[in-house]
């Protein structure tokens, strides 16, 4: 349970930190070019201004940094600086970036941080702000009252960390629950908000277990910490919150635009046993027109839980049966576990090459460590050695070649039957041979929380060699910070109940907040079995989270959208389709996270503040890119009535275009439109913010059809009124070659009408609409249309609401003007 553990652990190093290192006299400061060191008896601290508005933070206790490398934070961007100015005195040290200032109090070393106008950005605490216990380190800093703390991945618990504690330890946690920690990923990244020098972010670049401390222990105290490695934090300033994402994926890097065909619906079970079950679902999902791109094969379809093995009786066809679903639209993504199964004289090409290769690791005794898992005894690859990712991403060629289109990296924790750790033991050796590091021996106990993010690189940097002009699928469960360069994740294995389906919306916010924009729930439940209620509603919010998956557990009920009879079937597929309406919209933010690092699904108080005071219970509302708001129950067992707030001025109905009205006697609360919403089962709250001009497609049953027919735009006049337009071929590298469209659309609201323009369209990819829809909302009246001073036939809906008319596509920039007319 993790306040039980958590603090227990946290009981004995903060204890032990009281006593400070080092607190004599200043001896040194030697000011740099893009930063500052300052040394306080033996301790050394240093700053590096990366950027205006991103610091390096490095402490040593000994007085020597460590080994300059990182995992998450690649060697040219921890290269960077700015230059910047000095600042205070040898009392009191420190610089100046053009944003930010930065001071180095003594007695005992305090970092504080300000703003550009003298505003806390964030700063050490008086008592104890560094402390040492033998290798751990315990770091304490002011944590103001209006603050509010995200990020640290899919950790679960309430959205808002403020009052919780944390560790980082990747575990195989099976059947976890609201309050167990540690959880399967370790993203030692949190992000502020709500403070007076505006929001900013904090990430530890430390991969031994390692723990945050939001004042559960000490009121007021933010602390973290680690057993061993480096004191090595990066401080973003945002002000805006925004700002701090971005910042972060510029540190970590960002997701890979995904193949398209991964935003489509993907359908798995532990497991579809045979190809013959994967060909009855896939004829199912066609002949129930439920649209769908993806099955997944789960480690049934292996030969005895061998990894790069299929079943020889039930799966023998699998190369064909991958063809046949690619004609039908449907892909296919198989598992491959990093346990390679202890098998010597049988010819399993995995463990024979590997121990050709020493690829595996050590156990104390210098043989490779050996473990139970999946296929009985079996070793383990050192993916901290270059040659031996290289080797494994070779690994896939068959998969590949029989037409696997993603792979699936599950428990790599690595998890381990059969042991009260399940992991490997701590001295257990890897030997660390990359580029960027020394060559040395370490601890599996430094290099466990990296292990499942080394593994999804191998396999994607694998797939991007066997297949270079395609853009590869990969999805692991267990990952480091950075991680998302590799690898889409998901939650694991999570339970059917609501309880969980509300856990998912923060688990995946705050896995978004942390970099990783790709993210799925299993939908549904992995374990228990969901009632029919429970499975529709995860299907409707499922359609609106950046990856849907359904899957669920061997010994579960099926959860195919259709098991629970007509009603709702309809209604899963009615939101099914939804988001295949929607892939142009959802493109489009892939393609902005590819740029900027902005997550696909974000909290509510990302684009609006104030909603983090709003006075509705927000727990399940969150925003798909800028443009919509979906705002489930936040108790969505509950029939009862709840309050929505839309923050802003102006929202429209998803569903009937319809202006959101606030409900009388609640307009009064400055700041949102409040609305009222009585529960029915086939309803989801979908809100469009005034300002958006949101792309929709005509439905198809895969990624793999064209669209037939007019691409829709849907024009919500309100402030800032702008939209994305986002394409490409969705699964090769051309898009990095100029073989992409995107253009930005603007919307100008007028008194007599509105003014919709189309700007200048980068990349020559021709896309599959000829011509353009579109419907104008929140219209009243009839109107006069002219598309660069030429007229348009328009017509007008008074009970919609809409003005409706049709265009052709408009690959250079173009004005419309809508008129009203009397
Ligand atoms: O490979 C089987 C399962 C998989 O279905 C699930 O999604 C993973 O989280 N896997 C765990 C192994 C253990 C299941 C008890």
């Amino acid at each position: 349970m993790r306040m039980g553990r958590t603090m227990a652990l946290m009981g004995g190093l903060i204890a032990g930190f009281c006593v400070p290192v080092a607190v004599s006299a200043r001896e040194n400061v030697v000011r740099l070019a893009g930063g500052i060191e300052v040394r306080d008896g033996r301790m050394l601290l240093r700053v590096d201004a990366l950027a205006d508005d991103l610091l390096r933070v490095r402490i040593a206790a000994d007085g020597r940094l460590p080994e300059d490398a990182s995992w998450a934070v690649p060697e040219d961007v921890r290269a960077r600086r700015v230059a910047v100015r000095p600042l205070g005195d040898a009392r009191t040290p420190g610089f100046r970036t053009a944003t930010l200032a930065v001071r180095i109090a003594s007695d005992p070393l305090r970092l504080i941080v300000e703003d550009g106008e003298g505003r806390i950005v964030s700063a050490d605490a008086i008592a104890a702000p560094i402390a040492m216990q033998g290798r751990a380190f315990a770091l304490r800093k002011t944590m103001p009252p209006s603050e509010h703390y995200f990020g640290l991945g899919d950790k679960t618990g309430p959205l808002d960390r403020r009052g919780g504690a944390f560790v980082n330890w990747n575990t195989d946690v099976g059947r976890f629950g609201e309050a167990t920690d540690p959880l399967y990923k370790s993203i030692p990244f949190f992000v502020a908000t709500g403070g007076e020098g505006g929001s900013y972010g904090i990430f530890l670049d430390n991969t031994w277990r390692s723990w945050f401390d939001f004042g559960r222990r000490e009121q007021d105290v933010l602390a973290f910490g680690a057993v061993d490695g480096p004191i090595d934090y990066y401080l973003i300033h945002g002000p805006s919150l925004r700002r701090v994402t971005e910042r972060y994926a510029d540190l970590t890097g960002r997701p890979p635009l995904p193949p398209l065909w991964s935003l489509g619906y993907q359908q798995s079970r532990y497991s579809y046993m045979s190809s013959r079950e994967v060909r009855e679902v896939a004829a199912r999902l066609r002949r129930e027109r439920i649209p769908a791109d993806v099955i997944w094969l789960d480690i049934d379809f292996q030969d005895r839980n061998r990894p790069f093995t299929a079943n020889p009786r039930t799966y023998a066809d699998l190369p064909q049966l991958a063809a046949e679903l690619r004609d039908d639209g449907i892909r296919l993504v198989a598992i491959t576990d990093p346990h390679i199964a202890e098998a010597p004289g049988e010819n399993y090409v995995p463990y024979d090459s590997g121990v050709a290769g020493d690829h595996f690791v050590k156990a104390t005794d210098g043989r490779p460590f050996v473990g139970k898992v999946w296929p009985g005894a079996s070793v383990f690859p050192d993916f901290t050695r270059s040659a031996t990712r290289g080797w494994w991403g070779r690994l896939y060629a068959g998969l590949v070649e029989a037409g696997i289109a993603g792979f699936w990296d599950d428990m790599n924790e690595p998890a381990l039957f059969e042991t009260p750790s399940k992991t490997m033991p701590l001295d257990t050796m890897h030997r660390i041979d990359t580029p960027g590091f020394a060559r040395r021996n370490a601890s599996h106990a430094e290099i466990h929380n990296l292990y499942g993010m080394q593994h999804s690189r191998a396999t994607f940097e694998g797939l991007q060699a066997l297949a270079p002009e395609r853009r590869p699928f990969v999805m692991t469960r267990a990952s480091y910070a950075g991680g998302q360069r590799y690898a889409a994740t998901w939650t694991g294995d999570n339970g059917s109940n609501w309880s969980h389906l509300k856990l998912s919306v923060a688990q995946l916010l705050n896995l978004g907040l942390s970099g990783f924009a790709y993210s799925a729930v299993d939908i549904g439940g992995f374990t228990g079995g969901a009632s029919p209620e429970l499975l529709t509603r995860w299907y409707q919010i499922g359609a609106f989270l950046p990856l849907m998956r359904n899957h669920t557990a061997i010994d579960a009920p099926r959860s195919e959208p259709w098991v629970d009879g007509a009603a709702h079937t309809a209604i899963r597929r009615r939101f099914i389709e939804q988001r295949y309406r929607l892939l142009p919209y959802l493109y489009g933010l892939a393609d902005e996270n590819a740029r900027t690092g902005a997550p696909l699904m974000r909290p509510v108080f990302y684009d609006y503040p104030q909603a983090l005071s709003a006075p509705c219970d927000q727990s399940m509302a969150f925003l798909v890119g800028p443009g919509l708001l979906v705002a489930p129950s936040p108790t969505p067992e509950s029939p009862q009535r709840y309050r929505i707030c839309l923050p802003g001025q102006r929202w429209f109905d998803y569903w009937s275009g319809l202006e959101a009205e606030a409900e009388r006697g609640e307009s009064a609360k400055a700041g949102f439109v409040i609305v009222h919403e009585t529960p029915a089962l086939g309803r989801l709250p979908v809100f469009v913010r005034g300002g958006t001009i949101l792309p929709l497609q005509p439905l198809v049953q895969s990624t793999a059809q064209a669209p037939r027919g007019p691409l829709s735009l849907h024009v919500y006049p309100g402030e800032d009124c702008n939209g994305l337009l986002y394409a490409d071929d969705g699964t090769s590298l051309d898009h990095g070659r100029g073989r992409y469209l995107r253009q930005t659309l603007r919307c100008n609201v007028a008194t007599d009408g509105l003014t919709l323009s189309f700007e200048q369209r980068a990349g020559d990819y021709v896309p599959w609409w000829r011509r353009i829809e579109v419907i104008v909302h929140g219209w009243r009246g009839a109107a006069r249309v002219e598309l660069d001073g030429k007229p348009v036939a328009a017509t007008a809906d008074a009970s919609k609401q809409t003005l409706r008319f049709e265009i052709s596509d408009q690959p250079a920039p173009a004005m419309l003007e809508l008129r009203r007319e009397e």
